[in-house]
């Protein structure tokens, strides 16, 4: 089944934040954020901004009727900068304006003097001087130190990831509306509707019931929409509450890229440790991640980092331990992957090193060291794996042994060009690893005439999961998907909803779909065994009829819902969903977090052009674990689109901030992203087929993050090709692995490994 949305984005019919038709008098909102990083605010002239065409208020943070707070997880983050600044980009006022133009217009009159404080924009700095967001946290395995003793080879080193920006195509925004009671309702480009309720209701001191937050659909949000839309709502939305006017913020790019977070950098040390099998006996890590100015979901995704510190390996002995450091940046946020990425490239690093020095290539180590069911993850959930399965049929499928003569033969006969061959398995725990979080609700509505209409707490970005909770419906109830809708996402309809996010919506809102099409179906076959004059065990409905011992009988879908409405029998359901089986322990650090895990093997293959230091992806040859697709195009489009996004971070995206905390890749002039000249040339996706019982919706397992994680493979196929021109370089493990690095890389003598 194709995605639904399919044929409205191609003709440019879908409804998006900017699409919605304004209200006449709608006023127009823009932030004037801080110039400065850090530092106390000690005058803001707003009068010649106030005098400025078409202005109609400027709001500070002394507007804000209810608490100036929208920190999600640490209540940290003020929605106005009151006194302080702690990072470019904070907003400091709100100018409200007749149009968009006269409101950027009048920005540009703000003038505003901060006395500055001192910036800190790297995390290890940050950690020595206690800047830290929470308490460390520290995940052991065994006993990694007793284990090192007993190791053959032991090695150290230092990894550097970089920031990703999101880039979703829409930008963040909110349109707010004035209703009855002083009610307002909210139009946003969140992931988390319910997010932007709460943080509304706090900012204007509010109860959550008098804010409707409504979302059709996000042109994309990779985790930047999980919280950071909550801003720009409740900036709207305190704007309405004195105006009494629907107002709009939409920002531009360049607002966009310099006040929102971004993927979070980090700086880690590793230590690994194998014996003469090249089995890793034992592994520590330390990671430093860079929060940003207020934790946001920083510790959230900090715990994530932790929880897959082996990737998808088994170690016996592990000790990682992972700080949050405050810096002043932009808070870092949520991004496709969720600290998962960072850490997966931490031990990639540390078996590419150990490689080097034992002179192999790394995939003999990752492959003796995959993860089997029955080992135990460093937080105590036993694996039920499939990491060897997609490894060893990559390894036949695509013929690795091959490849890597074929490779090895080019570079033999090629000067300037090099070529360089990557593994890279992936495991990915699915489940929010807050246990609460992972639960759901949806609404679903048959009408007299059998038309269905849901409504669930799924957020449409893209991903394709309103096509997926619609094709839930259409089996359990047997009917022709043109028949059913999916509604908006509404927190009036569906209540208390955990974000988009964890690459668990479809399982949620999916399961929770699912419960209560059941819960009608249930009912509508006693209705039919009444009118038919049989048990209701006989009774099953298919292609939109009904079945006696599964012979067509005279009665129709329609038929069948019009004799319940008129024997009085609910039409509607509310089900609720919570994933079983899930706990977790914090004082212990163990327990049992994930539904389960996606695995998947990776091969990807790069070519270089020595003597300018740009490079190609000649492929990425891929065996990913999707239990039982129940959309095979919409499933392979998420792996598609992750490959690229991860490539995209390992190679061409560099987000620079400068010493002063501004952002110097601030526009798409400085910051590249993949386009359709540096996407792979070939991406083959084989689906590994399973049929292990599992907690996904139909056991389809979850696709939206894991395969951004392939595109580390790339970071290493280039590491390798720049090995086989120049045999002396150690390339230091610090991404993304820019044209100018590779370039450097080449033609270094003595570039030492950077430990
Ligand atoms: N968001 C969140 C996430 O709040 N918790 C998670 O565990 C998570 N994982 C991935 C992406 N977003
Ligand atoms: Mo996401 S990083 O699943 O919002």
């Amino acid at each position: 089944m194709k995605n639904i949305d399919s044929s409205n984005h191609l003709r440019g019919q879908s409804i998006y934040l900017d699409d919605i038709p304004l209200l006449t008098g709608t006023l127009f909102a823009v932030a004037f954020d801080s110039p400065i990083a850090h530092g106390v605010i000690t005058k803001l002239d707003l009068t010649e901004a106030l005098d400025s065409e078409g202005v109609v208020r400027i709001f500070t943070a002394k507007d804000i009727p209810g608490e100036n707070q929208i920190g999600g997880i640490i209540p940290d983050e003020p929605l106005i900068a009151d006194h302080h600044v702690h990072f470019c980009g904070m907003p400091v006022a709100l100018v409200v304006a007749e149009s968009d133009e006269l409101a950027r217009m009048a920005v540009k009159k703000i003038k505003v003097e901060i006395s500055p404080l001192p910036i800190i924009t790297d995390p290890r700095e940050a950690q020595q001087k206690g800047e830290l967001i929470v308490q460390p946290r520290t995940f052991t395995l065994g006993n990694s130190a007793d284990a090192f003793e007993n190791c053959v080879h032991v090695f150290e080193g230092k990894v550097d990831s970089n920031g990703q920006e999101h880039l979703y195509i829409e930008t963040q925004g909110a349109y707010t509306v004035p209703m009855e009671n002083g009610a307002i309702k909210i139009y946003s480009s969140t992931q988390g509707p319910t997010a932007v309720q709460r943080a509304c209701a706090k900012v204007l001191g509010l109860p959550m019931h008098m804010l409707e937050v409504d979302v059709t659909r996000l042109g994309g949000g990779f985790g930047g929409k999980e919280d950071q839309a909550n801003t720009w709502a409740a900036l709207c939305a305190m704007a309405t509450y004195h105006l009494k006017r629907p107002v709009k913020y939409s920002l531009h790019r360049m607002e966009d890229m310099r006040m929102t977070g971004k993927r979070h950098p980090y700086s880690s040390d590793y230590k690994i440790g194998l014996d003469k099998d090249l089995k890793i006996v034992a592994y520590e890590a330390t990671f430093f991640q860079n929060a940003g100015a207020a934790a946001d979901l920083s510790p959230a995704v900090l715990e994530r980092t932790l929880f897959h510190c082996t990737n998808s390996y088994f170690v016996p002995n592990v000790k990682a331990t992972a700080y949050s450091c405050r810096t002043n940046l932009p808070p870092n946020t949520a991004f496709r992957g969720f600290g998962g990425p960072q850490e997966m490239f931490v031990i990639e690093s540390a078996i590419a090193h150990a490689a080097d020095e034992l002179g192999i290539h790394p995939s003999e180590i990752q492959k003796r060291n995959l993860i089997r069911t029955g080992d135990e993850y460093p937080y105590g959930q036993i694996a039920v794996s499939e990491a060897t399965e997609c490894w060893e049929k990559a390894e036949k499928l695509f013929d690795f042994e091959k490849a890597k003569k074929d490779v090895a033969k080019f570079n033999s006969e090629n000067h300037l060009y090099k070529k360089g061959i990557a593994l890279m398995p992936i495991s990915f725990g699915i489940s929010f690893t807050k246990t609460l979080m992972n639960q759901a609700r949806s609404l679903v509505h048959v009408y007299t005439d059998g038309s269905v209409n849901i409504s669930t707490g799924a957020v449409e970005m893209g991903q394709g999961v309103n096509t997926k909770i619609l094709q839930v419906a259409a089996q359990v109830f047997s009917i022709n998907p043109d028949s059913i809708r999916v509604n908006s996402t509404n927190t009036f309809r569906i209540a208390n909803t955990s974000p988009s996010a964890a690459s668990a919506t479809a399982d949620l809102n999916g399961r929770a779909t699912q419960i209560a099409c059941e819960a009608i179906l249930n009912r509508l076959k006693d209705v039919a065994a009444i009118e038919l004059n049989v048990a209701a065990e006989k009774i099953s409905l298919k292609d939109q009829c009904v079945l006696i011992d599964g012979i067509k009988s005279a009665m129709d879908w329609k038929q069948l819902v019009m004799a319940a409405f008129l024997r009085r029998v609910s039409l509607s359901e509310h089900g609720h969903y919570a994933t079983p089986e899930i706990h977790f322990d914090p004082k212990k650090e163990k327990g049992h977090p994930f539904a389960y895990h996606v695995y998947g093997s990776a091969i990807v293959t790069a070519t270089i052009d020595c003597l300018r230091g740009t490079y190609e992806f000649d492929s990425v040859n891929v065996v990913h674990d999707f239990g039982s697709s129940m959309n095979v195009i919409i499933d392979r489009g998420q792996v598609e689109g992750g490959i690229v996004q991860g490539i995209g971070w390992m190679t061409m995206e560099e987000v620079i901030y400068d010493k002063e905390g501004r952002l110097r890749s601030n526009a798409l002039s400085t910051y590249k992203v993949p386009d359709v000249y540096s996407v792979p040339k070939e991406i083959n996706i084989d689906f590994l087929q399973t049929s292990k019982d599992n907690l996904a919706i139909f056991r389809s397992k979850a696709v939206g993050e894991p395969p951004l994680m392939y595109g580390i493979g790339a970071f290493f196929a280039l590491r390798e090709a720049i090995k086989s021109f120049n045999p002396e370089v150690k390339t230091a493990f610090d991404s993304p692995m820019t044209p100018e690095k590779v370039l450097m890389a080449l033609h270094s003598r003595k570039l030492k490994m950077n430990n």
